[in-house]
């Protein structure tokens, strides 16, 4: 099994497959990839799982990046030539509530992963998913957006097990582990779950649509700027880095993904709120409204564009409204 995997008849395996990044990338890898390739999706399990069908080109397994021993086995049975480490806890609010079991998944997970890889297959791609959140505080009077160079500054806990993270992974790839490491900003599109902000208007308008909920639509900080990207944008930039020779990312590479643009939430609320005919009352739920956050967030992507040939494509509109649409299906 081994011998086969090579970059042109790669062996890409996931982690946090099942996420919504993760069902993203799948797709758009198996459009990309060619058929003698192999995706070894990987997912926490507890039976929600969507990697139900066997894809030709895809294999499903349960794997808790907690339990060190388990990452071994698969690393060793499988030995990867890419590595795509999207497996996390995501949400900001959820990360403060549980501090350790943040840590325990976003970093001991992470070194637990890199140092298989580098035990088990040590020239694999290492693409590992941070976050723009860990710039934090940098972005304190900024007026341009910022670029890879911007100090690390985390204000939350999802943001430092972050950034502990993506620090561990730069460390690795100083002593050799080829890596890429992602810091996307914010993005969204159908699927999200709704404690996302755009999934979050969205379910509660479709819902008011349906006179599922009384027209009344509960937000945070509607006056908190924020960079989006479709999700199909960010997957395509991590299927490109996935498909690219390792050596392109010699000594380690770090990339933004981004639009440049700073959105204020309050505006894509009214966005959202333009594309109903019904009418809906705005009232601020304390629970939505964190204790403390950064109020402008902006990246420059310019690096992934001259090394991934990379710029978002989808306009914003089209991302809304699919947002909407996907809810309007779903409730
Ligand atoms: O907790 P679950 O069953 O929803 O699974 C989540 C998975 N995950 C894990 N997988 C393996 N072992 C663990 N101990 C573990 N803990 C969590 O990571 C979920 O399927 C996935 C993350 O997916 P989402 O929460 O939907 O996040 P999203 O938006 O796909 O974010 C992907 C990456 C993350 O690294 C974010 O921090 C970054 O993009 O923004
Ligand atoms: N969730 C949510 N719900 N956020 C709200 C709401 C609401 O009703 N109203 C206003 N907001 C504001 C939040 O205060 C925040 O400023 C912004 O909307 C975006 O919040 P989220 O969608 O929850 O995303 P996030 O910025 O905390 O984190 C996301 O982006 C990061 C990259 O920048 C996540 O996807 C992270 O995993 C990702 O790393």
């Amino acid at each position: 099994m081994a011998q086969q995997n090579s970059v042109s008849n790669p062996c890409i395996l996931i982690t946090g497959a099942n996420g919504f990044v993760g069902r993203w990338l799948r797709e758009e890898l198996q459009n990309a990839l060619p058929p003698s390739a192999r995706i070894i999706s990987t997912f926490k399990g507890g039976g929600n799982s969507d990697i139900t069908r066997s894809q030709r080109t895809e294999v499903a397994i349960e794997l808790d990046i907690e339990d060190e021993q388990a990452v071994d086995e698969v690393i060793e049975t499988w030995r990867p030539n890419v590595v795509i480490h999207l497996a996390a806890v995501s949400h900001v609010l959820e990360a403060s509530a549980s501090p350790k079991q943040t840590f325990a998944v976003n970093l001991n997970g992470t070194i637990a992963l890199a140092c298989s890889v580098r035990k088990f297959c040590p020239t694999a791609l290492f693409i590992n998913i941070g976050s723009s959140e860990v710039y934090g505080s940098s972005f304190i009077g900024a007026n341009a957006p910022l670029d890879e160079e911007t100090l690390l500054a985390p204000t939350n806990v999802y943001a430092t097990s972050k950034a502990a993270a993506d620090l561990f992974i730069g460390q690795m790839a100083k002593s050799g582990l080829q890596s890429v490491r992602f810091r996307p900003f914010n993005h969204t599109g159908p699927g999200q779950a709704e404690n996302f902000v755009v999934s979050g208007f969205a379910a509660q308008i479709a819902r008011i649509e349906k006179g599922l909920q009384p027209p009344t639509i509960k937000v945070g900080n509607l006056e908190a700027r924020r960079d989006f990207t479709d999700v199909r944008d960010i997957v395509s930039a991590y299927v490109t880095a996935a498909l690219s020779p390792p050596e392109r990312f010699a000594g380690g590479v770090i990339l933004n993904l981004s639009s440049g643009t700073a959105r204020r939430i309050g505006d894509i609320l009214e966005s959202l709120l333009a594309m109903s005919q019904v009418k809906i009352q705005i009232v601020e739920d304390p629970a939505r409204m964190r204790a403390s956050e950064v109020s402008y967030v902006a990246g420059s992507s310019a690096k992934a564009g001259r090394l991934l040939q990379w710029s978002p494509q989808i306009p914003w509109e089209t991302t809304l409204r699919s947002v909407l649409d996907y809810w309007r299906a779903s409730v």
